[in-house]
C-alpha cells in the first residue's frame, strides 16, 4: 500500500471552539477539509508515529466515511494502533474511558454533540489527550496554528476497513482493533454503582423512561438498563442511533425532549425520566411532574454522593462552570469541601480531576461527570440518580423539596438567542463590557448590583490564565446575570443569557422559575438592551 503526500493549502476558520471543530457537514465534506484538520491534530501533538489512538463517534451523517479517512491518515502518519468502536460508534464518555483504560496517546471523537446531524446539519471532530479529556486550550491553539501553515497531509492508499466485525486486523503497518462500544463502559458503571440495588429497584416495579433521542446512548442504555438491570422492555425509547437523529435535535432539554417532558407530566407518568444527547455526554433528569435543572442536579448528586459506592468515602471537591448556578457551592460549603469555578468547557475540569482536587463536576449545559472519566457522562448521571433514589426510597419531588429546604433554592434559567448576526452580538457584548466598571452600587430594575466583571480563570494546577470567559453581574441577595457567546454554534452567534436568583424563604420554593427570575430578566434587558440589539422579541430557547 502506498503512502501519498497530498499537497494542500491552509483552510481558514479551523479554530476549535468550546469542544472541538464543529461546522456544517457540507463544509467538513469539502475537499481537504477533514484531512487538513486531522493532519493538524497529528502535527500539533508531536506527530502520530508509534502512537495508539481511540477512534469513534456518535453515528451522525459522515461518521462512517470520516472514520475511514482518519484511519488511512493515522496509518500513513505511522500510528502503531487505532482502537475503534464497532461501526465507528463510541459515546464520548466511552471513548474517554477507553483512552484511559488502554493507556493510549489520545483519541479522535467525531461528533457535533447535541447539534442536529445530516447532510445539511452539523459535523465535528475533536481530539482528546492521554488523560481521556478534551485537549486543553494550549493544545487546541497549537492545532489551530498548524492549520494556518499546513502544506501537505499524508494518506494511505487502501480499501475501507470492515468496522462491523469485532477483532484485530491491520491497515498497512498499523494495527486496528474493533471493540464492542458498550462492554468496557458497562463494566466501569458496574464498578461505580450498586447494580444489585438497581436491579431490586426495577424488580419492585419502579417505572422509568429513557429517551435516547435516536443517538448514540441507545445501545448503551438498552444494554445496561433493560439488559443488566432488568428494566422492562420499552423503558428505553428512540434507541436506534440514526445519521440524522430521526430528524430531531438531540439536545436533552425540555424543549428538544418535549415528548419525554409530556410523558413525565402526564397523569400516569413513570417514576423517573431521563434523556441523553447526540454523543452521550449530556443528560436530562426529570421526575414525575418534576424537571430538575442541570445545576440543581449537580448539587443533589454532591449532597447525596456518599449513598453511592464509588463516592462513599466522600468527595475531594466539586467544580462547576462559571455560568452554572451556585447551588452546588452551598452544598460544598456545608460539606466543608472546595468548590472551583471554571470557564465553560469540560476541558477546564481536566486538571482539577487529574490533580485530585475535585471528584464531581458539572455545567448548566446538561453536563455532569466525575473522576471516573475525563468527559461529562450522560448515562453515568442517570445511574447516579437511580442509585440515590434506590437508597432514599423517595420520589424526585421529595428529594428536591428536601434539598431546597436544607440549602435554599437557586432559581435558574438560560435564555438563548440563536443565529444572531455576529456583529450585533459582539456589539452587545462590547456595550455591556463598557458598563461593567460602573455597575457596582447601581440600582437596576429594582436590584442593586454588588459586583460585576469579565470572568477570567487562573488554573490552580498549571497556572495558565484564560480571559474573556463571560460577563457577569452579581446582585445583592445572591442573584446573578451572566452573558456570553456560545462556542459551539455553527451559524452566526448564539447569545446565552444566564439568570439566577437565590431564595431562602421556605414558603417560596415552588414558584415558576421565570416568575421568580422576573427582576433579573428585567435587569438583563436594562443592562444589555437585548431586544433592540438582536432585533428579537424574546429568546429562541428557554431552558
Ligand atoms: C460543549 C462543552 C461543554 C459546554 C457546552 C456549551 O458541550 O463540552 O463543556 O458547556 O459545549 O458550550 P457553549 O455555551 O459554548 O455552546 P457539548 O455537549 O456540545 O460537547
Amino acid at each position: 500500500m502506498r503512502i501519498h503526500t497530498v499537497p494542500t493549502q491552509p483552510i481558514a476558520g479551523q479554530k476549535p471552539g468550546t469542544s472541538g471543530l464543529r461546522k456544517k457537514t457540507p463544509v467538513f465534506m469539502q475537499p481537504h477539509y477533514l484531512e487538513n484538520f486531522v493532519q493538524a491534530i497529528f502535527d500539533g501533538t508531536g506527530g502520530a508515529a508509534g502512537k495508539t489512538y481511540v477512534l469513534g463517534g456518535d453515528g451522525r451523517y459522515f461518521n462512517d466515511r470520516a472514520a475511514q479517512v482518519i484511519l488511512r491518515m493515522a496509518a500513513a502518519n505511522g500510528a502503531a494502533k487505532v482502537i475503534v468502536g464497532r461501526n465507528a460508534l463510541l459515546s464520548t464518555p466511552a471513548a474517554s474511558n477507553l483512552i484511559r483504560q488502554r493507556g493510549t496517546d489520545g483519541g479522535i471523537i467525531m461528533s457535533a454533540s447535541h447539534n442536529p446531524g445530516g447532510p445539511n446539519e452539523d459535523f465535528g471532530v475533536k481530539f482528546n489527550g492521554p488523560n481521556g479529556g478534551p485537549a486543553s486550550e494550549t493544545v487546541t491553539e497549537t492545532i489551530f496554528a498548524v492549520t494556518k501553515t499546513l502544506t501537505e497531509y499524508r494518506m494511505l492508499d487502501a480499501q475501507d476497513v470492515d468496522l462491523s466485525r469485532l477483532g484485530s486486523s491491520t491497515l498497512g503497518a498499523m494495527a486496528i482493533e474493533v471493540v464492542d462500544p458498550v462492554a468496557d463502559y458497562e463494566a466501569l458503571m458496574a464498578s461505580l454503582f450498586d447494580f444489585d440495588k438497581l436491579r431490586a429497584l426495577f424488580a419492585g416495579g419502579f417505572r422509568m423512561r429513557f429517551d435516547a433521542m435516536h443517538a448514540v446512548t441507545g445501545p448503551y442504555a438498552k444494554a445496561i438498563l433493560e439488559g443488566t438491570l432488568g428494566a422492562p422492555a420499552g423503558t428505553v425509547v428512540n434507541a436506534e442511533p440514526s445519521p440524522d437523529f430521526g430528524g430531531g435535535h438531540p439536545d436533552p432539554n425540555p424543549i428538544w425532549a418535549k415528548t419525554l417532558m409530556d410523558t413525565m407530566y402526564a397523569e400516569d407518568a413513570p417514576d423517573f425520566g431521563a434523556a441523553s444527547d447526540g454523543d452521550g455526554d449530556r443528560n436530562m433528569i426529570v421526575g414525575r411532574h418534576a424537571y430538575v435543572t442541570p445545576s440543581d442536579s449537580l448539587a443533589v448528586l454532591a449532597a447525596n454522593a456518599t449513598l453511592v459506592p464509588a463516592y462513599a468515602g466522600g468527595l475531594k471537591g466539586v467544580a462547576r462552570s462559571m455560568p452554572t448556578s451556585q447551588a452546588v457551592d452551598r452544598v460544598a460549603a456545608q460539606l466543608g469541601i472546595a468548590c472551583y469555578e471554571t470557564p465553560t468547557g469540560w476541558k477546564f475540569f481536566g486538571n482539577l480531576l487529574d490533580a485530585g482536587r475535585a471528584t464531581l463536576c458539572g455545567e448548566e449545559s446538561a453536563g455532569t461527570g466525575s473522576d471516573h472519566v475525563r468527559e461529562k457522562d450522560g448515562l453515568w448521571a442517570v445511574l447516579f440518580w437511580l442509585n440515590i433514589l434506590a437508597e432514599r426510597k423517595a420520589p424526585v419531588t421529595q428529594v428536591m423539596a428536601d434539598h431546597w429546604a436544607r440549602y435554599g433554592r437557586n432559581y435558574y434559567s438560560r435564555h438563548d438567542y440563536e443565529a444572531v448576526d455576529s456583529a450585533a452580538a459582539n456589539a452587545l457584548m462590547d456595550a455591556v463590557r463598557a458598563q461593567i466598571e460602573g455597575l457596582p452600587g447601581r440600582a437596576v430594575a429594582g436590584l442593586t448590583v454588588e459586583a460585576a466583571d469579565e470572568f477570567a480563570y487562573d488554573d490552580p494546577v498549571d497556572g495558565s490564565r484564560s480571559e474573556g470567559q463571560g460577563l457577569r453581574v452579581m446582585f445583592e441577595g445572591g442573584g446573578r446575570l451572566v452573558l456570553r457567546l456560545s462556542g459551539t454554534g455553527t451559524e452566526g452567534a448564539t447569545l446565552r443569557v444566564y439568570l439566577e436568583a437565590l431564595e431562602n424563604d421556605p414558603e417560596r420554593m415552588a414558584l415558576d422559575p421565570q416568575l421568580a427570575l422576573g427582576d433579573v430578566i428585567a435587569a438583563a434587558e436594562a443592562i444589555a438592551g437585548i431586544k433592540a440589539r438582536t432585533g428579537r422579541g424574546g429568546p429562541d430557547v428557554i431552558t
